[in-house]
C-alpha cells in the first residue's frame, strides 16, 4: 500500500499494535536527547532501572536551559549530567555548545530514524526527515533502557506547500499560518507532514522552524521529506553518509490536507497570550515595543541571524527598545562572527546573550512592566517571560528586526529595504570538541551529585476510593507553564521535588500548594487541552507530591497525559463535557476505583452537591492500566526489565 513519510518511518520501527489512527502502538527508538532542566530527573529514573549502559543507537545530554548560575544548583546539576553521561554511554554537549534542538539538527539528525527527547520541541529534527517526538523524562529513561515508546497511532495531516515565499516572509510565517488555521488544540493525535512543490524551496533550518513550532499545535510531531535539500544540508555539515531518501509514495494519501500558497503569505504575528492568536503584522502595526528578542530553538539558525544582521547593518535600534540576540549554537555563533554578523549586532546596540534558551524560558531578559516584547520564539504563554503583565508577541526574525529598528510593531516589507537573500553555507564550521563522547572506562567514573539533587519519590497502588476536594477549577488551554512555572527562580529547583512543589500554579493561584497540602489529597478540574506546552514531567510529579490523585478535564494535551499516567495520577474526562459546569472548586468528590478498567466509564459522586456523573479514565492500553494500578511507570518498568532479563 502507498505510504506517506510518517507511515514509512513508523512501519520501519513498529514493535506492537496496528497502524490504525487512534490505536495504541509501540515503536523502537533509535536516538534520545535530554536537556538539563528535564535531564537530571530523566537520568535519576534511568539509574533506578539498574542498567549499566544506554541501549540506543545514540543518546545525547545537552545543557542549555539552566544557565543562570546565581547559586550552586545549576552548576552542580551540570556536573552531575556530565559525569552521568560519561558513565552510562551518553554523549554530552557542554554548556556553551548551544540549544539542544539546534545542535541535534546540525550534528546528529538522521533521516528515517526515530528520536525521543525530553523536550516538547524535539520535532525540530523533523526538518531533516526524522520522526522526532517530545516526551516526559521517564519515557526517555525507558527508551534509553531499550524499551519501546508507547503512543497512539496518529492521523497524518498533509500540509501542501505551493509557490515560493516572497521577500521578508519566512518559515515562521508558514507555521503561524498553520497555527492560525488549526489552533493550539488542532494537532492533538496528529502528525503534520509537509509536501508539495513549495517544499523544495525551503532549506533544512527553515523546515525545522516549522517542525519545531508544530509543537504548539499539540501535534505528536511534524515531518518534512528527506530529499536533495536534506542531502545538501547534511553534506555541508560533513555528514552526507547519514543521508537517505524518505519521500511519500506518489499515490500516498493523508487523513486531511491543508494547502498553503507561499506566494500569497504575508508576515504574521501571534498576539498575547497564545501562539494561535495570529494576526497579520499590518493589523497590529504601530504598537509601541519595549523589547525585542531574537533566538530560541525556533529561529536562531545561521540564515536567520545573518538576515537580521543585514537588516541592522549600519543602524542602531530605536530609543526605548532593548534588543537581545541569542545564537542557537556555537556553530551559528562562530559562523555569524566570521561572516561579520556579530559586528553588525554590536554596532546596532544589540545585547549579545549566550547560545542557550535564555529569555525564552524566563532565564533573564524579562520585559519591563506592561511592556510589549516581540520575540522570534515559539511560546507567549501568560507569565512565561517573567513579567506577568507584559505582552509577548511571536514573529519571524525579519519582523523582529523591523520592530527593533522602528520601536513599533512593523511589517518588515514596510522598511523599504532591498530583498535580502542569505544562502546556506556550502560548508558549515564543524568542530565537535564541545561534545564529549562517553568514557572509555566507565567503571572509573564517579557520578557527582550536589545537595540540590533530592531522592526520587516512589508511590504505591491507588486506594479503592479516591476521595477529596476539587483543589482548583480552571478553564481551557491550561499550559504546563501555568501548572509548573519555569524561569530563573524556579528552574534551578528541577532536581528537588519538595522545593519546586511550592510553585505549583504559582502564576494563577499562589495559595494552591498550601491548600493542597492542608487537604492532603484531591482533584484538579479543567476544560479542554489541559497541560498543553512543554514536556516537563514536574507538572505531574509536583502536583502528585502535593496530594493530587486525579485530574478531571474535558480533554488533555498528549505529553502531559502520558506524564500523569507515568506518575500514577488518574487522568479522567467528562463523558458529558457540559458536566464540567456542574462542578465547583472545593466540592468534595468521591470516585470508586474498584470497577477501573479500559474504556469503561466510572461513577463520580459529588458529595457536596449530591449528584453523580460519569467520567472516563483516559487509558489507551493494558499497559496504561497496569501503570495506574502499580502507582506509576518506574516500578512497572523495573518488573518488566527483570522479566525480560
Ligand atoms: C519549554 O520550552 O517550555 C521547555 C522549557 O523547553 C520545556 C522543557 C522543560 O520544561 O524543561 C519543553 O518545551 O518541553
Ligand atoms: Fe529552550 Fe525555548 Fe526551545 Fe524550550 S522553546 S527548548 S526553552 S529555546
Amino acid at each position: 500500500m502507498a505510504q506517506n513519510v510518517t507511515q514509512k518511518i513508523i512501519a520501519a520501527h513498529l514493535l506492537a499494535g496496528e497502524m490504525q489512527p487512534g490505536s495504541a502502538i509501540a515503536i523502537r527508538i533509535d536516538q534520545t536527547l535530554t536537556q538539563d532542566a528535564t535531564g537530571t530527573m530523566a537520568y535519576l529514573q534511568f539509574e533506578a532501572l539498574g542498567i549499566p549502559k544506554v541501549r540506543t543507537e545514540l543518546s545525547v545530554s545537552y545543557v542549555d536551559h539552566n544557565m543562570l548560575q546565581s547559586g550552586y544548583e545549576n552548576a552542580d546539576d551540570h556536573r552531575f549530567l556530565q559525569s552521568f553521561a560519561a558513565k552510562y554511554g551518553i554523549h554530552f554537549s557542554r554548556p556553551g555548545n548551544g540549544i539542544c534542538h539546534q545542535v541535534h539538527l546540525e550534528r546528529f539528525s538522521r533521516p528515517g530514524r526515530t528520536l525521543l527527547g525530553s523536550d516538547s520541541h524535539t520535532p525540530t529534527s523533523g526538518g531533516a526527515g526524522m520522526l522526532a517526538i517530545g516526551a516526559g523524562g521517564l519515557d526517555i529513561a525507558l527508551a534509553m533502557g531499550g524499551l519501546p515508546f508507547h503512543l497512539t497511532m496518529p492521523q497524518v495531516i498533509g500540509v501542501k506547500l505551493i509557490g515560493r515565499l516572497q521577500p521578508f516572509v519566512s518559515a515562521k510565517d508558514i507555521i503561524l499560518e498553520v497555527l492560525r488555521r488549526k489552533t493550539v488544540k488542532g494537532g492533538v493525535g496528529k502528525v503534520f507532514e509537509y509536501f508539495g512543490p513549495g517544499v523544495a524551496h525551503l532549506s533544512v533550518p527553515a523546515r525545522s522552524t516549522i517542525t519545531n513550532m508544530g509543537a504548539e499545535l499539540g501535534a505528536t510531531t511534524s515531518v518534512f521529506p528527506s530529499d536533495e535539500v536534506t542531502r545538501e544540508y547534511l553534506r555541508a555539515q560533513g555528514r552526507e553518509a547519514d543521508w537517505s531518501p524518505w519521500v511519500a509514495d506518489p499515490d500516498a494519501s493523508y487523513d486531511e490536507v491543508l494547502e498553503i500558497d507561499l506566494d500569497a503569505l504575508e508576515p504574521l504575528i501571534a498576539c498575547p497570550h497564545s501562539p494561535d492568536n495570529v494576526k497579520k503584522v499590518r493589523e497590529v502595526a504601530g504598537t509601541p515595543v519595549a523589547q525585542v528578542a531574537i533566538g530560541s530553538c525556533t529561529n536562531s539558525s545561521y540564515t536567520d541571524l545573518m538576515t537580521v544582521a543585514h537588516m541592522l547593518a549600519g543602524k542602531v535600534v530605536a530609543d526605548g527598545v532593548s534588543l537581545g540576540i541569542s545564537p542557537g549554537s556555537r556553530q551559528v555563533m562562530e559562523m555569524v562572527t566570521r561572516d561579520g554578523g556579530l559586528l553588525r549586532f554590536i554596532g546596532a546596540g544589540a545585547r549579545i546573550l549566550e547560545s542557550a534558551c535564555g529569555p525564552c524560558i524566563g532565564m533573564g531578559f524579562a520585559p519591563p512592566s506592561e511592556g510589549v516584547s516581540v520575540r522570534s520564539f515559539n511560546r507567549n504563554f501568560y507569565g512565561r517571560s517573567g513579567t506577568k503583565n507584559a505582552s509577548v508577541y511571536l514573529a519571524s526574525p525579519e519582523t523582529c528586526a523591523a520592530c527593533a529598528l522602528t520601536g513599533v510593531i512593523t511589517d518588515p516589507r514596510d522598511l523599504g529595504l532591498a530583498p535580502i537573500s542569505v544562502s546556506l553555507p556550502h560548508q558549515f564550521l564543524v568542530d565537535d570538541r564541545m561534545i564529549l563522547p562517553p568514557a572509555a572506562e566507565p567503571g572509573k567514573i564517579e557520578v557527582l551529585r550536589g545537595p540540590n539533587i533530592a531522592r526520587l519519590p516512589t508511590y504505591g497502588a491507588p486506594t479503592e476510593e479516591l476521595r477529596g476536594p476539587v483543589l482548583i477549577r480552571l478553564g481551557d488551554d491550561i499550559t504546563t507553564d501555568h501548572i509548573m512555572p519555569a524561569g530563573a527562580k524556579v528552574l534551578p529547583l528541577r532536581s528537588n521535588l519538595p522545593a519546586i512543589s511550592e510553585y505549583v500554579f504559582h502564576v494563577l493561584d499562589e495559595s494552591f500548594p498550601a491548600r493542597a497540602k492542608a487537604a492532603g489529597k484531591g482533584f484538579i478540574v479543567a476544560g479542554q487541552n489541559y497541560g498543553q506546552g512543554s514536556s516537563r514531567e514536574h507538572a505531574a510529579l509536583a502536583p502528585r507530591y502535593l496530594g493530587v490523585q486525579a485530574v478531571l478535564v474535558q480533554s488533555f494535551a498528549r505529553i502531559h497525559l502520558a506524564n500523569l499516567i507515568n506518575f500514577g495520577i488518574l487522568p479522567l474526562t467528562f463523558v458529558q463535557p457540559q458536566d464540567y459546569e456542574r462542578i465547583a472548586q472545593e466540592d468534595e468528590l468521591s470516585l470508586d476505583l474498584r470497577a477501573l478498567d479500559l474504556h469503561k466509564p466510572l461513577t463520580l459522586r459529588n458529595l457536596t452537591q449530591n449528584f453523580a456523573i460519569e467520567v472516563l479514565p483516559q487509558l489507551a492500553s493494558e499497559r496504561d492500566l497496569a501503570l495506574i494500578r502499580k502507582g506509576g511507570a518506574l516500578s512497572w518498568a523495573r518488573e518488566n526489565l527483570e522479566k525480560s532479563a
